[in-house]
């Protein structure tokens, strides 16, 4: 009956030699035969959309599906792959939000959401930083935690699966849309992602009692389908979010080891990470760091040289704003890792 039928769908889970598919028509989940992971050359990652036909024979009873094609990606989602530091790893692709999933019962790490807001202005989604387990924390030191996040100039959503805070207004952003929760382990993803399909459909553990931390409960991305036409992905919890490096080969990447002119105003920040043509690349992901840091790349068309690193170089408009007070001075340092990891060579 499917035979010689191309069917489109969307890749719900990857594993690591097949792949799920929602069929767009309401078929059952498919499976694509192992060779499908990758489409010329190119890893598959869950929210890809994809075209597939029937490829068994009809003497087997198990059926086979073949990949035909992977349609073109709306917005894809990379780190340096932690397993390979040279090469970059996409984790998702086709989502609209990246939500950043952070405990309140742990110390904020405004470092590690800066990282995660590189990686998203790279991937053309929007940000939203959730501050989780609202209900552990009092009233001043969440306001805290929101004064702490002030400068990133991001919308912040202060939520509870126990008092239900913000779980409406989170609902209400997914309509028609995919959302994708990264977070360390036991920042509450999976909680969240019951709360919003109001079942215990992901698999919850409890943080170790010794020192809060997650126990690795989910242990691969998958996407799933909200009634209101919006999908949201769970994922593991992520150990270390790497930029990717110099040292990537293919591209632009295997240019030249110093940015070219990173503050160059017409080649600056007025495009827009993640719709070029070749997402993940490395210019995409300079534009993409210096549009998380915004008030360093402004004054920084001040510096009297191009390539300011604002360390000790004359003239540095940078630093001057640090010393007034304008720029935030951790902030530049973090900015000047980010960029050191950028141009890293391994
Ligand atoms: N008090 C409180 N606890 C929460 C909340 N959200 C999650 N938790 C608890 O935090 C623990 C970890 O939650 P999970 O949802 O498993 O965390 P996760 O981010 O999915 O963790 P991994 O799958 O390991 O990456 C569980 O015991 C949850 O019940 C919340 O809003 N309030
Ligand atoms: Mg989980
Ligand atoms: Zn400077």
């Amino acid at each position: 009956m499917l035979r010689n039928k191309t069917l489109s769908g969307r890749v719900i889970r990857v594993d690591k030699e097949s792949c799920l598919v929602q069929p767009d028509s309401n078929l059952e989940i498919v499976m694509l035969e192992t060779d499908a992971v990758r489409w010329k050359g190119k890893a598959l990652a869950v929210g890809d959309f994809v075209e597939f036909e029937y490829g068994g024979d009809e003497s087997v009873k198990v059926d086979i599906f073949r990949l035909t094609q992977l349609k073109a990606r709306k917005t894809a989602l990379f780190r340096r792959d932690p397993k390979k530091p040279s090469s970059k790893q996409v984790i998702a692709a086709n989502i609209d939000l990246v939500g950043i999933v952070c405990g309140l019962d742990q110390k904020l790490s405004v470092a590690g959401i800066e990282r995660a807001l590189v990686l998203i202005a790279e991937s053309g989604a929007e940000a939203l930083i959730i501050l989780s387990k609202a209900d552990l924390l009092d009233k001043e030191k969440i306001e805290l935690c929101l004064k702490e996040l002030a400068p990133l100039g991001q919308q912040v959503l202060v939520c509870s699966i126990v008092s239900g805070r913000s779980l409406l207004e989170l609902k209400n952003m997914l309509v028609g849309k995919a959302l994708i929760l990264i977070g360390a382990s036991g920042a509450g993803k999976s909680s969240l992602v019951n709360a919003l399909l109001e079942k215990e459909q992901q698999p919850t553990k409890e943080v170790r009692a010794k020192d809060g931390k997650g126990r690795h409960t989910t242990v691969v991305r998958e996407l799933i389908s909200l009634s209101n036409g919006g999908a949201i992905i769970d994922s593991p919890g992520i150990r270390a979010i790497g930029l990717p490096n110099d040292s990537l080969v293919g591209n632009e990447w295997a240019g030249s080891k110093k940015p070219k002119k990173l503050n160059n105003k017409k080649s600056g920040t007025s495009k827009k990470p993640g719709t070029s043509k070749k997402s993940g690349t490395r210019s995409n992901f300079l534009n993409a760091l210096n549009q998380v840091f915004f008030e360093i790349t402004r004054v920084a068309s001040e510096c009297k040289f191009n390539d300011c690193a604002h360390n000790k170089e004359p003239e540095c408009a940078v630093k001057a704003s640090v010393e007034l007070g304008e720029i935030n001075k951790e902030r530049l340092k973090r900015y000047q890792q980010l960029l050191a990891e950028l141009n890293e060579i391994n």
